[in-house]
């Protein structure tokens, strides 16, 4: 059904594989509007509680695709207007764990940031390369990766273009988890399996609050955990995990 991409559905869990091996998992067009429709629809379908999103050995993705943009103009770009796209995947609901083996460069580097956690193998190599290519990031680099790793490591990262290993990425709070490679993949899974196994509302409200603190007040990042909070004693799955909890036994969540 896609051509860039192989989904291996396991529920609860769903995995999305990038698949242009001979392009280094390259961001296209193609890629970028399969990968979209491909979370859309996971998003929306309640046999999925949680998305991996990964590449292959060599590469979770070495970048947009130079060869399509190569010939670009600025109006050309704007018409694209790619990013649209991306604004999409920020909007998903659902938790997006990266499994990132070798590059994951320039766009690669923002996809694998757009998640919500980052498992990488031994192997992962982290980078905005753009300025090597007389551009800089665009796709959140300069703002995503600030905010995960500070700005003296993220403003050398960006002016140098030099890459860092998955166990620089995991000191400075990049990554959550480093794996020998063969693991990687699992050990994603593994995680996603267990968040999936939490009540999925209390799951969607919280990762919406953990995001909020990147574009927000502290004061203001408060308020909003707090609204979510009240609205958890809304649902089912409050009523059902506190009394559980007090009667001793594994409580059942509806997602309600
Ligand atoms: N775009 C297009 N093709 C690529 C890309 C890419 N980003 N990366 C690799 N390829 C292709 C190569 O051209 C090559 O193809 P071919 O066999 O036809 O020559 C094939 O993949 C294998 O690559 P290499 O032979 O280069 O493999 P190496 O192992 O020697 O090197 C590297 C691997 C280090 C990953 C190297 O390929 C490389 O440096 N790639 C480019 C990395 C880069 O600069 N990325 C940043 C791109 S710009 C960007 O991401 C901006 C993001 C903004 C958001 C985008 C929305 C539009």
């Amino acid at each position: 059904m896609y051509s860039t991409l192989l989904l291996h559905p396991d529920p609860p869990i769903l995995t999305i594989q990038l698949n242009r091996p001979t392009a280094m998992n390259a961001l296209n067009v193609a890629l970028m509007r399969e990968l979209v429709s491909a979370l859309e629809e996971a998003d929306l379908d309640d046999s999925v509680r949680a998305v991996v999103l990964t590449g292959n050995e060599q590469a979770f993705a070495a970048g947009a695709d130079i060869k399509e943009m190569a010939d670009a103009s600025a109006i050309d770009m704007l018409i694209r207007d790619q990013f649209a796209r991306w604004d999409r995947i920020r909007k998903i609901h659902k938790p997006l764990i990266a499994a990132v083996s070798g590059f994951a460069l320039g766009g690669g580097c923002e996809l694998s940031m757009m998640c919500d956690l980052i498992v990488a193998s031994e192997s992962a190599r982290f980078g905005q390369p753009e300025v090597n290519i007389g551009v800089m990031p665009g796709a959140g680099g300069t703002q995503r990766l600030t905010r995960a790793i500070g700005k003296a490591r993220a403003m050398e990262m960006v002016l140098t273009g030099r890459m860092i290993t998955a166990a620089e990425a995991f000191d400075c709070g990049l990554v959550t988890r480093v794996v020998p490679g063969e693991a990687c993949l699992s050990e994603a899974r593994s995680l996603a399996r267990e968040i999936a196994s939490r009540p999925p509302l209390a799951v969607r409200l919280a990762k919406e609050a953990v995001l909020k603190a990147f574009d927000t007040t502290i004061e203001g990042g408060l308020e909003f955990e707090r609204k979510n909070f009240y609205l958890l004693f809304a649902s089912e799955d409050q009523a059902e995990g506190m009394k559980a909890f007090v009667e001793k036994r594994k409580p059942e969540w509806k997602g309600r």
